[in-house]
């Protein structure tokens, strides 16, 4: 028997996948907050380059956006732009320490091999129930109203656990018009209601004592040089931009405490 030839009405998965709808709504939940501008090089706002073979050139764009409020340090998105080699909206919250709030972070990755996302509401010290309980009393039954819709992402790294909450919402989904059904219907309200939540926890947040701020500070910079050291998109980064300007980018923008 012959092999099946390709044929014209093979299902087709279009370059050019993107997150851009869960970056507007986090820029407009943000919106009510009195947002400044966060200072970000120019180098690493947007840099463009071309990946793929010499017969099928890409162009990549890596772009940044980043803000800072009353009670936020920095909020900062990165997009990174490949076609169907890979769509990213890597979005993080990071709170002022004087602020007993968790980060907020949000993984939503597309590469050939399928859709791969990541939400949750992270700690700055899991072993401080003052810092975690308010947080996971409220983010559970929504982490539950969710998790059940989605199939589970599998095993994350042993090393990695002291940084997740239980709340940790973490999934695979195919390529093509069942995983983006699932992304629209379960995947984009699960994304706004953890950043409601989190918007909500800010809002009634009152600055700690200065001891408290310390404590805090440490455990934000325990967890920042985890995100940095362990950086999942270190490689996809290196690749398309090489590794001068990703080192840079991992250390003074994307985890810059
Ligand atoms: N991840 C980042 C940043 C990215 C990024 C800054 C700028 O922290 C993208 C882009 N994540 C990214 C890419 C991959 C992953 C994987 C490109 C795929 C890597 C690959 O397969 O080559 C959640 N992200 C992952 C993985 C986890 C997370 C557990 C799988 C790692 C693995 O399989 O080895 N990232 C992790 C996490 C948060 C997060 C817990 C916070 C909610 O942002």
């Amino acid at each position: 028997m012959t092999p099946e030839r390709p044929s014209s009405t093979d299902p087709v998965v279009l370059p050019g996948w993107t997150w851009q709808p869960f970056l507007d709504d986090a820029v407009n939940a943000l919106h009510p907050l009195n947002i400044q501008p966060y200072p970000i090089a120019e180098e690493f706002l947007q840099k463009q380059d071309i990946t793929g073979s010499r017969s099928k050139p890409v162009t990549v764009t890596t772009a940044t956006w980043a803000c800072r409020t009353e009670k936020f340090r920095q909020v900062r998105a990165a997009c990174v732009n490949a076609g169907a080699a890979a769509s990213v909206l890597n979005f993080v919250i990071n709170p002022l320490s004087r602020f007993d709030l968790p980060f907020f972070g949000g993984d939503l990755v597309t590469l050939p091999s399928g859709h791969l996302l990541a939400l949750d509401l992270q700690p700055a010290d899991k072993s401080d129930e003052q810092h975690t309980r308010p947080v996971w009393n409220r983010l559970l039954p929504i982490f539950e109203r969710w998790r059940e819709k989605l199939p589970d992402g599998g095993p994350i790294p042993e090393e990695a656990q002291p940084f997740f909450s239980p709340g940790f919402l973490w999934t695979r989904l195919p390529l093509g018009e069942e995983g983006e059904h699932l992304i629209e219907t379960v995947v984009r309200p699960a994304f706004n209601d953890y950043l409601r939540l989190y918007l909500e926890l800010a809002a009634e947040a009152e600055p700690v004592s200065d001891a408290r701020r310390d404590d805090l500070l440490a455990g934000q910079r325990r967890y920042t040089d985890y995100r940095a050291e362990k950086d999942p998109a270190r490689g996809m980064l290196t690749r398309f931009h090489g590794s001068d300007w990703t080192e840079n980018y991992i250390h003074t923008v994307l985890f810059d405490l």
